[in-house]
Order: C-alpha cells, then sequence, then structure tokens
C-alpha cells in the first residue's frame, strides 16, 4: 500500500560544503570528505549518491586495478556504516577534456575522454554495489547554437546510451535533466527529452530518469508534472528534491524553502504512485545557504527531510472523496480553497 511506504533518504556528499559562490571564495572550512559518511545514519539517511571521484578520489591518474582497490576500500566503509550507495555519476564537467561537453563535444579525442570515465564509473558503480549511474549532462550543450551540430549530439547521447547498456548487462541508466547552467542552453533539458532516449535505445527498460525540483522549475515546468510523466511510464529512478525562487541559477534551496504548495503536490505525486515502496530513495540535491556559519553544516538535510515528512502526512490527511466530490462537481475553486486550507491546518 503506498500509504505506508517507509521512505528512504539519500543525499550526495557535495551537499556538505564550504559555501563558496562565482563572487567570493569558501565561508566555511572544509569539513573532511572520509568523515561525513558518519554523518548520515544520525540526520536519518541511508543513501549515498556519489559522484565517480567521491568514490575515487583522482580517477583520472589511476589504474583499473588502484580504482577497484579504492571502490572496495569504499564498499567496506558503507557496509560498516549501514549505507547504500544510491548511484555513481560520472563527474563530466571538471576536467580540461570536458571544457566543451562531453558525449557531445566536437573534438574527438575528448569524446574519448567522457566514454573512458563512464566506463570507469560503470565499473565503480558495480564495485561498490550501486546498480545505477546518474547522468546529469552538464555541459551537454552549447553557450551559442552554432557551435554544435545539435542533431548530431543527440545521437551522440544515445549512442553512448547504447554503449553503456552493452557494455555492462545489468547497469541502470537514470537521465537527470536540466535545461541551462552551465551552458547556455543544455540538450535533454526536460524528463520528455530523457524519456524520449530511453525509448529509443536498445533497452528502455533500464534507461530511466532522475527529476530535480529546480531544474524543472528552471525550465518553466511543475515539478509534480514531470515527475508524473516519468511515473506514469514507470520510469522514475530517483528525485532531487530542493526548491527554487524563479528563474535564475541552480539554487538548490530547501525542499518547499521556496514554494510549499509545490512541494506538496511533488509529495502528493510521489505518495499516490507508490513511488518508494520498491526501494527508491528519496534524493535531495540541497545546499546551504551561504550565510550558515559551523562546520559540518547540515541542518538544510535535516530540515528537507523534515519537512517532506510533514507534507506526507499532509497528503495522507486529504480528503479524498471532498476532492473527488470537487472534481466531479468541476469546482476547482472549492478545491483550492480546500487544498490551501488543508496546507495552513484551518478548517
Ligand atoms: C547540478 C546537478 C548535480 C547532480 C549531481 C549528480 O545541477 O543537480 O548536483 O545532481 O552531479 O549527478
Ligand atoms: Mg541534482
Amino acid at each position: 500500500m503506498s500509504s505506508h511506504t517507509q521512505y528512504r533518504f539519500s543525499f550526495g556528499p557535495w551537499n556538505i560544503s564550504e559555501g563558496a559562490d562565482p563572487f567570493g571564495g569558501e565561508v566555511r572550512p572544509a569539513f573532511p570528505h572520509e568523515e561525513k559518511f558518519a554523518l548520515y545514519r544520525p540526520l536519518g539517511f541511508e543513501g549515498v549518491q556519489f559522484h565517480d571521484d567521491d568514490v575515487v578520489p583522482g580517477i583520472d591518474g589511476l589504474t583499473a586495478a588502484q580504482i577497484q582497490q579504492k571502490a572496495a576500500e569504499v564498499k567496506r566503509m558503507l557496509d560498516n556504516q549501514g549505507l547504500t550507495p544510491e548511484f555513481v555519476a560520472p563527474r563530466l564537467w571538471f576536467a580540461e577534456q570536458t571544457t566543451d561537453g562531453a558525449y557531445t563535444a566536437n573534438c574527438a579525442s575528448d569524446r574519448d575522454y567522457a566514454w573512458e570515465r563512464t566506463r570507469k564509473c560503470v565499473d565503480i558503480a558495480r564495485a561498490i554495489g550501486s546498480k545505477a549511474i546518474v547522468l546529469w549532462l552538464a555541459r551537454e550543450g552549447t553557450y551559442i547554437r552554432e557551435a554544435k551540430d545539435a542533431r548530431l549530439a543527440y545521437e551522440r547521447i544515445l549512442g553512448t546510451i547504447n554503449a553503456v547498456l552493452e557494455y555492462d548487462k545489468e547497469v541502470e541508466i537514470w537521465i537527470e535533466p536540466k535545461p541551462n547552467e552551465p551552458t547556455d542552453q543544455a540538450y535533454v533539458p526536460t524528463i520528455g527529452h530523457a524519456l524520449a532516449l530511453s525509448f529509443a535505445s536498445k533497452d528502455h527498460s533500464r534507461v530511466k530518469g532522475l527529476i530535480e525540483s529546480a531544474h524543472a522549475l528552471l525550465a518553466g515546468l511543475d515539478p509534480s508534472d514531470e515527475m508524473a510523466f516519468a511515473l506514469a511510464h514507470d520510469k522514475l529512478g530517483s528525485v532531487h528534491l530542493n526548491d527554487q525562487n524563479g528563474l535564475k541559477y541552480d539554487q538548490d534551496k530547501n525542499f518547499g524553502g521556496a514554494n510549499l504548495r509545490v512541494a506538496f503536490n511533488q509529495v502528493r505525486v510521489l505518495e499516490e504512485a507508490g513511488y518508494g515502496s520498491r526501494g527508491e530513495f528519496i534524493g535531495l540535491d540541497v545546499k546551504a545557504i551561504r550565510t550558515q556559519r559551523g562546520c559540518p553544516v547540515t541542518d538544510h538535510l535535516r530540515n528537507s527531510r523534515e519537512l517532506f515528512l510533514h507534507l506526507v502526512d499532509k497528503v495522507r490527511a486529504l480528503d479524498h472523496s471532498l476532492i473527488a466530490q470537487c472534481r466531479d462537481a468541476r469546482d476547482y475553486e472549492a478545491l483550492e480553497l480546500y487544498i490551501l486550507k488543508h496546507l495552513l491546518g484551518v478548517r
């Protein structure tokens, strides 16, 4: 029964950060990466989202054997801490070879680098016991449209997806769409684009989506409808819940921090679809406010999780017969007032 889903939560080590922004340096001391894992359980989280180099720092300079050794170490650590590695994402936006993108870079040797790195990422995911890699296609896009052949770019992305499916017969690929930032316009900006690639691939059952609230909002879309679209195709691999105040830089605000009703509807759609009942995680991708003091700063994670759970209670307490009545009567004025008063806790 979806109404009794015990939600499991995840975040990535990058969600505990030093607070830098493009206009200034770090405002908080760094908290050692390896010590972050001990924070998960006490905060109420059991899933860890990884970049490939969060698992294996310095990945580009290491041999396959060294990578395996480091991954095995991390797996032991996760087992000891009772943590589950949710996914591993190739960080295809830091290296010099990824300046112009990765799979869609114009330079063939840069594309080779992206493929090598992706293979390493799949190997790492399998070595630590994670069933999925996430493709956040950070620099697959352009700053000016004429820079790339967009049609060819989409073919290259699909070609890579097929190559991963071929390379490993079990791993899943979860595409995390985002419309912009760091590029001016990104390829694969919405879940519709991601799922079109899925269905065009050689094994669509292993190609799903990961929807981040802020990314949908940046595309001018409602995250709950984006999630519903993926759920309708049984293709919601995971979510990155957070919030976003309007069309500006990617803010990764606390879940519900900018728009409680939009957050409520995401929880409602997830809950109604039984999301999580097959072990899917409620992933968060939130950043602490730059002004927050301390080290490590984790309240944004704790608070976003708490907010999610309060909204689950709100969803579970909905009067479904009243909602059905309003829908039948096409009285959406009454429905809206009911929802707003329900959220406010007044009758
Ligand atoms: C950036 C993305 C990023 C990804 C992460 C995992 O906008 O949200 O944080 O989620 O790299 O792929
Ligand atoms: Mg994200």
